[in-house]
């Protein structure tokens, strides 16, 4: 019997959504994928997480979820009672309110998902018209599409709204925010496919500024070190091939 979101939990839930001092688990497979920025955003708040890939997804994981898929985030309050959300933009979004990184006020959300849906039309065209094509010969005109058209495009409207920012490795004031932790993730696809020939200091100083600013988070830095995220890039080189 599938299993529903358990409307019992809501008052547990709803008292928990905004604090900070629980534990996290975020499941999902060896790759980045949709568990990235999930992952990311845990790493760059400092959030005690663990990062845990399923052991048997067929047999055992897949039965027990929502909806047959991962990611699921499944934090455990300090009372010991734990709060599961599936779905990657659920996820995405509870973590973002949770540790604040929304911005001061709703026009600053407002922008913040603007550059973020932005950022989503690049990892989304890199997943599903270059990784997810089989055809060789379509495959190679769309990794073109994406080198030639979608990266310099997208590389010149963020510069330009960085810059206006003031280059100071935030999108949106100056405090870190979920645009700024997908930028990171999103570039890390990018220079898998083009190197750093369009992204790199002297090109896009302000682009540039964001990506210094979240690997020097000491908790990012670690994430970026660690097994499991090695292992979901080369999961990705694998089975995305980027
Ligand atoms: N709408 C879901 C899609 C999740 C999804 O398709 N996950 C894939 C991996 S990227 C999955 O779990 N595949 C395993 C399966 O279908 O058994 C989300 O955004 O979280």
């Amino acid at each position: 019997m599938t299993r529903t979101i358990d409307n019992t939990t809501r008052a547990h839930f709803n008292e928990n959504a905004l604090k900070q001092d629980s534990t996290f688990k975020l499941l999902y497979f060896k790759v980045h994928a949709l568990g990235a920025n999930p992952r990311a955003i845990l790493a760059a708040s400092g959030a005690n997480w663990e990062c845990a890939f399923p052991k048997d997804w067929i047999n055992e994981e897949k039965k027990n979820t929502l909806f047959g898929v991962l990611p699921n985030l499944f934090e455990t309050t300090p009372t010991g009672e734990v709060i599961e959300v599936a779905e990657s933009d659920a996820i995405e979004n509870y973590l973002c309110r949770k540790f604040n990184l929304l911005g001061n006020d709703a026009f600053d959300e407002m922008k913040i998902r603007a550059f973020s849906c932005s950022i989503n039309s690049v990892s989304n065209f890199l997943l599903m018209k270059v990784a997810g094509i089989k055809d060789p010969e379509v495959k190679a005109t769309m990794r073109t599409q994406f080198v030639e058209t979608i990266v310099p495009r997208f590389v010149t409207y963020h510069e330009r709204h960085l810059e206006a920012n003031g280059r100071n490795g935030h999108y949106v004031g100056d405090k870190l925010s979920y645009a700024d932790i997908k930028l990171v993730v999103v570039l890390v696809s990018i220079f898998s496919v083009t190197g750093e020939t369009q992204v790199n200091k002297q090109v896009t100083p302000a682009i540039w500024a964001v990506w210094e600013k979240v690997n020097a988070i000491p908790s990012y830095a670690k994430w970026v070190k660690s097994e499991e995220y090695q292992a979901s890039i080369e999961g990705n080189m694998q089975l995305l091939g980027y």
